[in-house]
């Protein structure tokens, strides 16, 4: 098949999910067109079958005080798709690029072509810009014209059904992992950097927006730095970071909590790491703790939205309320205080995440682009 894929080509979640899995398909021997504002951070190398289109920003035109972002992309997408034959299009975010995506289907349609979309719902459009009634007609529009929708997880389907009028099938298709990638190696020289006294390491990786609730991260290692010689890794930067290192130092933690910012090799930082952190306020799916899982990293989470279909209570971690620090804790302590039980976890963490191993879930993916190109 020849795929265009359009996603933000960002850090967060949707875009390594989006990129990973138009690479992936690459490795199936498809011609994958990355049609995005910005090279996708998990681009890499050259690749023969792996190309790459920029979207014009249209900054540099005086008039316009916003640029029209959306305009530019439908304009590339027709192009991408007329000259370079593609069959299906996957966007990744129901605002704006199946909105996008159904204006160049129109276009095309118009010049005797029809090119199916298919739009994966990735939680941030439907859970928090999907409640601002605003962008709801545009939303379910942009859902119900799509001749393919999936979402990352049954509760991010069950919100979307019950919050949109949706007249679509939704069909499931997991978030995955790369277990090539992340893997518990040795890096023993990082963790002697890091912990020199055999410190438990607790991790959490974030984009530091308001819904990560990256406060609760440390007030939870608060009170498990009070009880354990401990360290906290921070990883990522977003709007929250400096109001969290403020609080760091107000707390008195700052020399046994570093902020990383940005990283580009996590699984190495994982693979040290002794219990993740993930105390969301919503969250469809909980990518970054899958990562930590496939590294052996127990998950101490908040119960919300896609959380508990990845990390399962009592095995590979602990479930609780948002905001419920002092018991995410109290099961952080429970976990690391005991080498034995740890290991329970850590094992149970491996086997839980080898559920969502990138080999099975890809070809879920290619089996629903033939379906979707069929019916279309
Ligand atoms: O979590 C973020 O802030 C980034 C966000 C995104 O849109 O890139 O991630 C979302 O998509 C990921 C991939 O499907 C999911 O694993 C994350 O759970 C989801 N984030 C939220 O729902 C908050």
């Amino acid at each position: 098949m020849k795929i265009g894929v359009v996603c933000y080509p960002t850090y967060g979640g949707s875009g390594v999910l989006a990129t990973e899995l138009g690479l992936g398909m690459a490795r199936r021997g498809h011609e994958v067109h990355f049609i995005t504002y910005r090279r996708p951070a998990r681009l890499g190398n050259f690749q023969t079958n792996v190309f790459y289109h920029e979207v014009d920003s249209g900054a540099d035109y005086p008039l316009f005080e916003y640029v029209p972002y959306e305009t530019s992309l439908a304009s590339k997408l027709v192009d991408v798709i007329e000259n370079y034959g593609i069959e299906l299009l996957h966007v990744h975010y129901a605002v704006p690029h199946a909105s996008v995506a159904y204006m160049a289907r129109k276009i095309l349609i118009s010049r005797g072509k029809y090119v199916p979309f298919v739009t994966t719902l990735h939680g941030t459009d439907i859970t928090l810009v999907g409640t601002n009634p605003a962008f709801a007609p545009t939303i379910t529009f942009a859902i119900n014209k799509s001749d393919g929708v999936t979402a990352v997880s049954k509760s991010l389907k069950k919100d979307t059904l019950d919050n949109f009028e949706i007249c679509r099938k939704i069909e499931v298709i997991y978030n995955f992992i790369d277990f090539k990638r992340f893997k518990r190696d040795n890096k023993e020289h990082f963790k002697a950097a890091i912990a020199p006294n055999g410190e438990r390491i607790l991790i959490h990786v974030s984009n530091f927006r308001p819904v990560k609730r990256v406060d609760d991260v440390i007030y939870i290692f608060k009170i498990v730095h009070d009880e354990i010689p401990s360290k906290l890794l921070l990883i990522g930067d977003g709007p929250e970071r400096s109001r969290c290192e403020e609080l760091s130092r107000k707390l008195g933690l700052s020399q046994d909590i570093r902020f990383l910012g940005k990283q580009d090799a996590i699984e190495e930082l994982l693979a040290v790491s002794d219990l993740f952190l993930l105390p969301s306020a919503s969250e469809s799916f909980g990518l970054a703790a899958l990562e930590a899982m496939a590294c052996q990293v127990p998950v101490i989470s908040s119960d919300v939205g896609g959380i508990p279909e990845v990390n399962i209570d009592g095995q590979t971690g602990y479930l609780s309320g948002v905001g419920m620090v002092d018991k995410m804790a109290e099961d952080a302590l429970r976990i690391l205080k005991d080498d034995k039980i740890l290991g329970r976890f850590r094992a149970a963490a491996l086997a839980q995440a080898a559920r969502f191993d990138i080999e099975e879930i890809i070809p879920k993916y290619e089996n629903y682009y033939k379906e979707v190109i069929q019916n279309s």
